[in-house]
């Protein structure tokens, strides 16, 4: 009887293993490719945009006001973004970049497919091609890579959710039962932003291709942002990017009709993205996973598009240096938001604390559970953000509380800026040229006394010292080989200038 009694025992603690093992939690990571977190209206009240099902997703999970990208030391910003994101690096330890004779050989085979295949998961990517991480993108068990920007679902972002959907369907088929890891990447809303007739005619907007004229007026189009200015007010050390001067229907021009219509573009982008989400989490709820699948959504890095007279991603603005961020699944309070203060780097990390997986060594992110689970609303106080893929320095920023510094310099042409921001009072960093009547009557904003770059006040010069001053140390400890004209030299070799972004098309 006491034998009966043990076997009985055994097997049911086998069978609770077993079940443990099969309930192991799913994920889905949605990535896009060149948005900015205020596309959408649980970041920025004022936008336009329609993105049901991101917005039922977002209502379902927590929102982060505070993610972002690292940086770059290419204009091609995508690159060490997806980089990081992959192997949970931080910008200067990347194999790629000025860090790269220092970076772990092999760091491939400890990046997010690698990780999971591993585990046990079932791995499989869909994405744009290029820019990327390709060493990485290959460890994924099944890897459908492709860049589709068109207008039709053929080539643009429907694609991406097909190749999603028939590897579910597949999965079905073969009764898999192992958890998935999903990465789900689209090539949008990047340029070039062709979106479908339908839903460019929803945003009054069309696929302006004639350099020599500019793209009608609409009154469905997007209104001009509330920073939208006609030029940046000086050079930020890569104003010639191709970004700036070369995305086709912009070029360089930063008039209310070409932004209002490249708006337009970027959310008829937006809103087929949202509707692939749509198909893809449909599918997932009837398959009965959608319960116990961690969903992320997310974006490589934002965009300008006619804020602060930029168009690119090449700056350090919050349109720009910040991510949409929003994460939805089992123990996350629906409706929560938190700023966060995370880094992309920072979701491998947390890719692993949520399921159990161990984190690979050279990861270099800090899981962000303890905020998805309510236990805490930022993992770190300060956050450090870089961008030098044209002059040096070029540009850093840091942030602390409401408080942001952004500096630049470029020692070819000597332009050696500062703003300080209270984010706070002043959340889409408004500057004095905000306060132009020319400007503020097509804006419709009226800057307030806060609302400009504190930096040159003598009321924040204690603030602007200690900003400097977590900069410097920010900069020092995630090995900026580089340093502004007045910091400390701290001994630094010079270093080699990284790949330049000429070719930062993708
Ligand atoms: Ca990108």
């Amino acid at each position: 009887m006491r034998a009966m009694k043990r076997i009985a025992l055994t097997l049911l603690l086998a069978c609770c293993a077993a079940s443990a093992a099969t309930k192991r939690p799913n994920i889905l990571f949605i990535l896009t490719d060149d948005q900015s977190p205020f596309d959408f209206k649980f970041h920025n009240l004022q936008s336009t945009l329609e993105s049901p099902n991101i917005d039922r997703l977002a209502a379902q999970g927590m929102i982060f006001d505070a993610a972002h990208h690292m940086g770059s030391f290419s204009g091609a910003v995508c690159t060490p973004s997806r980089h990081m994101i992959m192997s949970g690096r931080t910008v200067w330890h990347l194999p790629v970049g000025p860090g790269a004779k220092d970076c772990p050989p092999g760091l491939e085979k400890n990046t997010i497919g690698a990780v999971f295949n591993r585990a046990g998961y079932a791995t499989m990517r869909t994405c744009k091609q290029g820019n990327s991480y390709p060493a990485a993108n290959q460890q994924f068990s099944v890897v459908h890579d492709k860049t589709m920007r068109g207008g039709t679902p053929e080539t643009g972002s429907a694609w991406h959710a097909d190749r999603v959907l028939d590897y579910l369907g597949q999965r079905k088929e073969k009764k898999d039962a192992r958890p998935f890891f999903i990465h789900f990447g689209l090539s949008h809303p990047h340029d070039v932003r062709d979106g479908t007739p339908e839903l460019l005619a929803k945003y009054g907007a069309t696929n302006h291709r004639d350099r020599s004229a500019l793209p009608a007026a609409h009154p469905k189009q997007p209104p001009l942002p509330p920073n939208w200015l006609p030029a940046h007010p000086f050079d930020n050390s890569h104003r010639n990017v191709r970004d700036e001067v070369s995305v086709s229907g912009v070029w360089d021009r930063r008039d209310e009709r070409t932004i209002r219509n490249e708006l337009g573009r970027e959310y008829a982008c937006a809103e087929n993205i949202d509707i692939q989400v749509g198909r893809v989490l449909a599918r997932l709820k009837e398959m009965g996973e959608l319960d116990n699948t961690y969903i992320f959504y997310t974006a490589d890095h934002g965009i300008a598009i006619g804020r602060h007279g930029l168009q690119g991603k090449q700056n350090l603005y919050e349109h720009t240096w910040r991510v949409p961020m929003i994460v939805a699944g089992p123990g996350i309070k629906p409706g929560s938001r938190a700023p966060g203060n995370i880094y992309l780097g920072d979701l491998l990390a947390t890719f692993c604390d949520l399921t159990g997986v161990p984190v690979p060594e050279t990861n270099e992110g800090t899981s962000f559970k303890p905020v998805l689970f309510g236990q805490k609303t930022v993992i770190r106080d300060t956050l450090y953000g870089v961008y030098n893929g044209g002059d040096q320095p070029g540009m850093r920023a840091v942030k602390h509380g409401d408080w942001k510094l952004i500096e630049y310099e470029s020692r070819k042409s000597g332009v050696r800026e500062t703003q300080l921001f209270h984010l706070k009072e002043n959340p889409h960093e408004l500057l004095a040229e905000h306060r132009d009547p020319a400007v503020a009557g097509l804006t419709g904003t009226k800057p307030s006394e806060a609302q400009v770059n504190l930096a040159k006040d003598p009321a924040h010069a204690a603030k602007l010292s200690k900003m400097r001053a977590l900069l410097l140390a920010n900069m020092r400890h995630h090995g900026d080989p580089w340093r502004f004209s007045g910091q400390p030299g701290d001994n630094l070799p010079a270093p080699e200038p990284a790949r330049r972004g000429k070719k930062a098309r993708r």
